[in-house]
């Protein structure tokens, strides 16, 4: 990475002479120009100003140094980028496991082969458009709180592209990020656990950002859609990612401070889910009713249409009109 040469353009829109780059990095001004030049072929867009220096004008769409330089964060110490991937879960689970990265390190794919959903569903990946992140953490969470961590992730992508679009995204029960009805992103964790201790979680996050309506798949056309088909404008892929780690790691130290109460207080306030009729199907039985609230812990209430109450940790949730 070029972390060092891209410090010294921390200051948007500063002129940094090669004088200085050369002095504060100890490299021969040709050296300066050859980074520079890598930089340009990254798709950092450098200026060159006439007897005064250099101007950093854009970053790339997706770089993990503009992620990094941004973001100032206590949480998230490191940022993989990877052209393609099989699954950015499957990565992180396996870099966790083999190699041992630490907890705070970031996977991002510009695309992916065989995206995962919940249940060996599929996520539709494509390359140049979309948001394919896998965040690793050693949560000083207790295994009965898991769940809040998908819930500190939703919330987290709704108030980023809410910054980011001023639209309302809202929560569907219990990992979908949803505009008008429809789904813009969602989010699969995975954790490895002893009884007492979560060793290990992998947060994935998956935000259609700038993919065409017309560009999904046909059987993702009804119920799939994003930032860009609801904006009619492209989106910077990284101005979301850092939105997305600042108010993740936010919640995250808002939950270590305060327990889930403002959490679930949020959720509730961003939830499509409650007042609904609703179907949810766990394992294999078919429950149907009204999705009254959801608790402290995350679990979904539903009042079946014989008046039972039920409640439900987890399951595939499809609204009923
Ligand atoms: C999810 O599963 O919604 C979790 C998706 C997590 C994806 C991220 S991407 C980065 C990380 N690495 C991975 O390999 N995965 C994570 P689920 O609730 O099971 O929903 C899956 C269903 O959503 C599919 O069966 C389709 O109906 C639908 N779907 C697939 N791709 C979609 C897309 N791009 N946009 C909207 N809906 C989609």
């Amino acid at each position: 990475m070029s972390l060092d040469i891209l410090r010294l353009f921390k200051d948007r829109n500063a002129v940094v002479s090669g004088e200085k780059i050369s002095a504060e990095l100890g490299i021969s001004r040709a050296a300066v120009w050859k980074k520079i030049e890598a930089l340009r072929k990254k798709g950092f867009v450098i200026k060159a100003v006439p007897s005064k220096g250099y101007q950093l004008l854009h970053y790339p769409d997706l770089s993990p140094e503009g992620i990094l330089l941004r973001l100032d964060s206590g949480l998230f110490k490191e940022v993989l980028f990877y052209q393609s991937l099989d699954s950015t879960n499957k990565r992180a689970l396996s870099l966790a496991s083999k190699e041992g990265i630490g907890s705070g390190t970031v996977i991002i794919a510009d695309s992916q082969d065989k995206g995962k959903g919940r249940l060996g569903r599929s996520w539709f990946s494509p390359s140049g458009a979309n948001i394919y992140m896998s965040i690793v953490l050693q949560p000083e969470i207790a295994p009965r709180d898991a769940t809040l961590i998908t819930v500190i992730a939703a919330l987290a992508c709704a108030a980023a592209l809410r910054t980011a679009t001023g639209l309302e995204f809202r929560i569907k029960w219990p990992n979908d990020i949803v505009y008008s009805g429809k789904k813009t992103g969602g989010i699969l964790t995975e954790i490895r656990s002893d009884p007492d201790k979560i060793l290990m979680a992998v947060i994935g996050i998956g935000i259609n950002v700038n993919t065409g309506g017309d560009q999904f798949p046909e059987e993702l056309r009804p119920i799939a859609t994003s930032v860009r088909s609801e904006t009619g404008r492209h989106h910077s892929r990284n101005e979301i990612i850092i939105g997305i780690l600042r108010e993740f790691e936010g919640r995250y130290l808002l939950f270590k401070d305060k327990g889930r109460g403002p959490l679930i207080k949020e959720l509730r306030t961003l939830s499509s889910t409650i007042g609904q009729k609703v179907r949810v199907i766990v394992g294999n039985e078919v429950i149907t009713g009204i999705a009254e609230d959801i608790d402290d812990e995350g679990v979904l209430l539903l009042r079946t249409a014989s008046g039972e109450p039920r409640r439900i940790s987890s399951g595939d949730l499809t609204m009923l009109r």
